[in-house]
């Protein structure tokens, strides 16, 4: 504690109540109709194209997983399925709102926050900014790849192909995977894009997310740190110690 905080020990034990304000919840009540006007037909079908992405990402998934086989397609995916079906708008949402430099750290559970989070940068990134990203990225491999079977007819089109490339290689173990397949499902990350590696112990992004906004502020670095938890992770111990970290006077007093 510094000097500057004084600590008065009558003040401090004078016997009291503790009150808390409330806090509401499930407060947000509104219909599509009344959200139309806070956004563009541009921004409803972007997001929905991303929703149904999503969705058949984690579809896909399921049915390696339990058939073996997608779309005539036979693969055999030993690795982990956490999928989010459903869970598509929660990731998309968030997504919309954050930008570039705004980074996610996400859970075991985290396909649909990543790949919401890289639709999300790809709108907002300029041509220029993806092509020198794809062409840098761990040597541009993946590019080289891309640009061979891409379709794509932008250049927005094409960083969507490419991302979805290497995160598939990645969660299949290949070594055109991101992380050269090393990392898999559980630990998919693209840094330039703001996606920062998601984590198998439940709860482990919270301290590690707001290690990263200290660094951010402490550096007056752009952008905001997110931990996205489950309900689980919520109530476990470094979650609250992170949020009690966070919180703590000195970040703002000192
Ligand atoms: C520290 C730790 N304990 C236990 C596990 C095993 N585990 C994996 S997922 C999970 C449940 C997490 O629940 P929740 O945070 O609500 O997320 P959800 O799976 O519902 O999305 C558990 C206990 C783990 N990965 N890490």
């Amino acid at each position: 504690m510094p000097k500057s905080m004084l600590v008065d020990p009558k003040e401090q034990f004078k016997k009291r109540t503790i009150k808390f304000k409330d806090i509401k919840v499930c407060e947000y009540n509104k219909t599509v109709a009344d959200e139309k006007d806070n956004f563009t037909k541009e921004d409803f079908l972007g997001m929905y194209a991303d929703m149904t992405q999503i969705r058949e990402f984690e579809e896909m998934l399921l049915a390696l997983k339990k058939k073996g086989e997608y779309n005539g397609k036979k693969f055999t995916y030993p690795g982990p399925s956490h999928l989010a079906l459903g869970e598509e708008a929660t990731a998309v949402g968030q997504a919309y709102e954050l930008g570039v430099n705004d980074f996610i750290f996400g859970t075991h559970r985290s396909h649909h926050e990543v790949i919401a989070k890289a639709m999300s940068a790809i709108k907002k990134l300029s041509d220029e900014e993806l092509l020198k990203i794809m062409e840098t990225y761990n040597g541009g491999v993946q590019y080289a790849v891309v640009k061979k079977f891409s379709t794509a007819k932008t250049t927005k089109d094409l960083a969507r192909d490419y991302f979805m490339y290497g995160l598939m290689c990645e969660l299949f173990a290949k070594d055109m995977g991101f992380s050269r397949g090393l990392g898999g499902s559980m630990h998919a990350f693209f840094l330039p894009f703001g996606i920062f590696p998601n984590n198998a112990i439940v709860g482990g992004a919270g301290p590690i997310a707001t290690g990263v906004a200290l660094y951010k502020k402490c550096n007056k670095r752009d952008g905001i740190v997110v931990a996205n938890a489950g309900d689980g992770a919520a109530g476990r111990g470094p979650v609250f110690e992170a949020m009690n970290f966070a919180d703590m006077d000195q970040f703002n007093e000192l």
